[in-house]
């Protein structure tokens, strides 16, 4: 197997998906500094890559993909066990709904209403009343996920997939933001439950304090 080379800075919470699923497979990857202060997305280079010009980016051989959703299901089917990526197509989707989901509403109302305005906005420019339905939004979907995670540990059971790799990165900009939570046993215990994996404390718990606007 040749060597991974994963484009994207380890601030950058897509990118991070893309190094803790590689981790967990135990695949052979470098990570290069690439967006944000570290530039070099605008190259001609780069976006015959990536065309629109964001991180991550994986090279794994002859084979390039940007999307950080689709780097982890590829690395999975390709790389992961029955255990991660289910080949059984009902199985393996009754769990893509929920990363499906994870991706494109739960960490959209974190990232998008919630991280982007508390850290990426300056405090005199907040849109307080598009926090506060943020956060209420936010938390009804907190709710919902606790519901079906009900004792886990994970999604699929006992087993880590790749579907707790696309739902549960954003969980550390979740907890680790500055706003009352609701109350959600479930969720702690499954959000405890990845923290208190390597590659999650490794490659996803990364300080984002750099990345803050006052
Ligand atoms: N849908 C894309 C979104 C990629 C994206 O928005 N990446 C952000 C970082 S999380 C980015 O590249 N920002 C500009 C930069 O870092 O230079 C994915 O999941 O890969």
């Amino acid at each position: 197997m040749t060597k991974l080379i994963i484009h994207g800075r380890a601030t950058s919470s897509n990118v991070q998906a893309v190094m803790w699923t590689a981790e967990e497979l135990g695949l052979d990857c470098e990570r290069l500094d690439v967006g944000g202060a570290f530039g070099g997305t605008d190259t001609a280079d780069y976006l015959s890559m990536n065309p629109m010009g964001l991180v991550p980016t994986l090279q794994d051989g002859d084979t390039t993909l940007f999307e950080s959703c689709a780097i982890v299901r590829y690395l999975g089917a390709r790389y992961g066990d029955e255990r991660f990526w289910p080949r059984d197509p009902a199985a393996r989707a009754l769990l893509d709904q929920w990363a499906e989901w994870g991706k494109g509403t739960f960490a959209r109302a974190v990232v998008y209403d919630v991280f982007w305005t508390l850290v990426r906005i300056r405090k005199v420019d907040r849109d307080l009343d598009a926090l506060a339905a943020g956060i209420a939004n936010a938390s009804k979907l907190a709710k919902m996920l606790d519901q079906r995670l009900g004792k886990g540990p994970y999604l699929a059971g006992e087993n880590l997939t790749f579907a707790d790799i696309i739902l549960g990165h954003v969980l550390y900009r979740y907890y680790s933001l500055d706003f009352e939570r609701v109350d959600t046993p479930n969720l702690d215990a499954y959000y405890d439950t990845l923290t208190n994996r390597p590659a999650y404390a490794e490659h996803v718990m990364v300080d984002y304090s750099s990345l803050k606007v006052e």
